[in-house]
């Protein structure tokens, strides 16, 4: 049986390449250039990267710290009140570890987070709209500290978004936004 592939005809890889190819190849390197040039202006003046501070934290330490904001919540049948506006979640495998989370909308809350033992994401995901996601990277021997407010009242889920092994898509964990 023969070939379906029949080689080309003559020195084709010496060939011009058509104007028409030079056109695009043109366009290309330029969108590249503008798309490069707007990454540097919108990590300067965007409003959509991450902040807040970063400490360093070991395990035993943030174990404590999530522990600590547990007991001096009040615990009801939704999850945790907060004492203050600080928080103090955790991504574990396979697990969250501070959730539910118990706040008020339109608050402004200090949500410090970390990883227990390997990189986790923490997705933070409204109910009404599971598509709309804020991602979040969680690291061991990292505290982030990053202010969130939720606007409107109802329920958050947090899921990983970081493949983290077998039991990775069994972690939730939800921020409970009541009036
Ligand atoms: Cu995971």
């Amino acid at each position: 049986m023969s070939s379906p592939i029949h080689s080309p005809q003559g020195n084709w890889w010496i060939a011009g390449v058509s104007v028409l190819e030079k056109t695009w190849i043109r366009i290309s390197v330029v969108w590249c250039l503008i798309l490069f040039a707007s990454m540097i202006v919108w990590a300067s003046y965007g409003k959509q990267n991450q902040h807040g501070p970063t400490y360093r934290v070991s395990t035993s330490e943030y174990i404590q710290k999530v522990q600590d904001f547990k007991k001096a919540g009040t615990q009801t049948e939704e999850g945790i009140i907060p004492a203050d506006e600080h928080i103090y979640v955790a991504a574990a495998r396979f697990s969250f570890d501070g959730f539910p989370v118990v706040l008020k909308a339109g608050k402004q809350y200090q949500v410090h987070m970390s990883s227990y033992d390997v990189q986790h994401g923490l997705s933070i995901r409204p109910e009404h709209a599971l598509s709309k996601q804020m991602s979040l990277q969680l690291l061991p021997g990292y505290e982030w500290v990053l202010p969130m407010k939720f606007d409107e009242p109802g329920v958050y889920h947090v899921v990983c978004n970081e493949f983290c092994g077998v039991g990775h898509s069994t972690m939730h964990g939800s921020f409970i936004v009541q009036r």
